[in-house]
């Protein structure tokens, strides 16, 4: 694995919400006439996992800030570009959701839509997304992380996208990749499926005591990046897209609070508080009537996990080493 090279990166951070109103074509910085390929890596996992660390590594350089594990509940998004190995990767680092994904208000759940549908559009008007990158701890998987992979790889991505599961926070093994040997098992039992992973550390650590490790996990992740990202992106059609979000979401509402959200007012307040088009939120609204407000998943695949049966099983704590030094 050492013997791999990867030409430089380059990184350019971009702000989200001026994305939102260029088209691709105005993006790109190449000074040459051949664009490198472009392809959407949506990085997604719970609260403080080390998403932003992981773009910074990616990258090579600091270009998102680490959190100090502030809780959000928001779906909120930053869009890094990296070039390496001739392909270019937009990195969307989202914010980590934290346990309300269960109790929400109303507040939260119109900000929540209105940065999934930011984010939605970003993806779609650039072509899709090519890979959705599942960062999680080598440690603990408890609800929180099973609602988030189940929100992103199948509502969000609608489990079209192929998924990479980034583990973190393996400093300590000797070797990083044995953590999957033990547990992959365990992962693959509570419903995460992935087409690739990688064992990393996304730290340099105290006085740089993991920089090998650090410079080995950059290979690593660049590898899978470059190995599972080729299919062609995948998309939808803008309004059906959103629907899929609003109506999952929906189910983080206490019951009382999403009756006062009837399909009138909910349209208006797509409008006026999440930034949707008036013909966007008159589609999702009327896709949504069309099944009755009521269910947070697609019909067409029955096969879905069943959250509620999973929950209680619930919490597993995944094996980790002890220190080896
Ligand atoms: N020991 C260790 N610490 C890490 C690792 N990755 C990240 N951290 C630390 O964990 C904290 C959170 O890292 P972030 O990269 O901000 O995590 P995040 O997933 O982006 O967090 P949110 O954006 O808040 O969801 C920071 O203090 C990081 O330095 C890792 O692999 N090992
Ligand atoms: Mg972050």
């Amino acid at each position: 694995m050492s013997n791999i090279h990867h030409p430089a990166a380059t990184v350019s951070p971009i702000d989200s919400s001026v994305l939102g109103h260029l088209p691709p074509a105005m993006r790109c910085s190449s000074p040459t006439s051949e664009r490198p390929i472009r392809r959407n890596v949506l990085i997604v996992g719970d609260v403080g996992v080390g998403k932003s660390s992981l773009v910074n590594l990616i990258s090579g350089k600091v270009v998102a800030t680490a959190s100090r594990g502030v809780k959000s509940c928001t779906l909120q998004s930053q869009e890094y570009v990296v070039t390496f190995g001739g392909v270019e990767f937009a990195l969307h680092d989202t914010a980590g959701l934290h346990e309300a994904q269960d109790n929400m208000n109303t507040a939260e759940y119109l900000g929540a839509i209105h940065q999934a549908y930011a984010l939605i559009s970003r993806l779609e008007q650039s072509g899709g997304i090519n890979l959705l990158l599942f960062c999680m701890k080598g440690g603990r998987i408890n609800i929180t992380t099973q609602q988030t992979y189940y929100l992103f790889a199948e509502v969000f991505c609608n489990r079209q996208v192929p998924v990479v599961i980034a583990v973190t926070h393996l400093e300590d093994y000797a070797c990083m990749e044995q953590w999957w040997n033990e547990n992959e098992g365990a992962i693959k039992e509570y419903g995460f499926r992935s087409h690739g992973h990688a064992c990393i550390t996304t730290t340099r650590g105290y006085e740089n005591m993991f920089s090998a490790k650090y410079e080995v996990s950059r290979e690593v992740i660049r590898n899978v990046l470059m190995e599972y990202s080729g299919q062609v992106a995948w998309k939808q059609e803008r309004a059906t897209w959103v629907k899929r979000l609003v109506l999952h979401m929906r189910s983080w509402l206490p019951p009382r609070l999403a009756k006062q959200l009837d399909s009138g007012e909910l349209r208006k307040k797509l409008v006026k508080q999440c930034g949707l088009s008036a013909e966007d939120a008159k589609s999702v609204t009327q896709k949504m009537e069309a099944r009755g407000m009521s269910t947070d998943a697609p019909e067409e695949d029955k096969s879905r996990m069943d959250e509620k049966s999973r929950r209680a099983s619930l919490p597993v704590v995944l094996y980790r080493r002890r220190r080896e030094f």
